[in-house]
């Protein structure tokens, strides 16, 4: 079993409902299941979209990595994933941040997520969940936690 956390994100069609949505989808595959609480966040990107609700969730799984990857595109294709633009609006966004302590480079994963430590809608609700959390290449979780502590974002759970 491996220890993964998916990033979840939405800012069209009921956002908080799509991440419901998803955590049900995700529980079918996942076993000590927890999610952080969720975010009302900004857009990282385009401004003229609508404001994002943000979610981390940590489980463990039996899949490989790219079977864990197959199944969240499903998840987010039967969700009828919409993407209007490169950095634009979306209907449902799962991101695979962490599988175990793996580091992967690959055509169609790069895990730890690329972009993970600059983000807070990733780094505040994975803080929740695992404030003792190590990355792979060895950065605590609470340093860049402490980066965001000001953050702006809405507790909405
Ligand atoms: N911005 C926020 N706040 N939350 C997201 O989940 C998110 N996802 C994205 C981009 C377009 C980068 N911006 C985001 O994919």
């Amino acid at each position: 079993m491996a220890s993964v956390y998916i990033a979840l994100g939405s800012n069209l069609d009921n956002p908080l409902a799509q991440l419901e949505q998803a955590v049900k989808s995700l529980q079918q595959f996942a076993t000590d299941f927890a999610l952080s609480p969720i975010y009302g966040s900004k857009p990282l990107g385009p401004q003229d979209q609508p404001d994002y609700v943000n979610a981390v969730a940590r489980f463990s799984t039996p899949l490989s990595p790219l079977e864990l990857l197959d199944c969240l595109q499903q998840i987010e294709n039967s969700q009828g994933r919409v993407r209007l633009r490169r950095w634009g609006e979306r209907t449902l966004d799962l991101d695979i941040l962490l599988y175990d302590d793996q580091q992967i480079h690959s055509e169609r994963l790069t895990i730890p997520h690329y972009d993970m430590q600059r983000r807070e809608f990733v780094i505040v609700p994975l803080y929740d969940l695992n404030p003792d959390l190590i990355l792979p290449d060895g950065t605590a979780i609470g340093t860049l936690y402490r980066q965001f502590q000001d953050h702006q974002m809405v507790r909405y759970t």
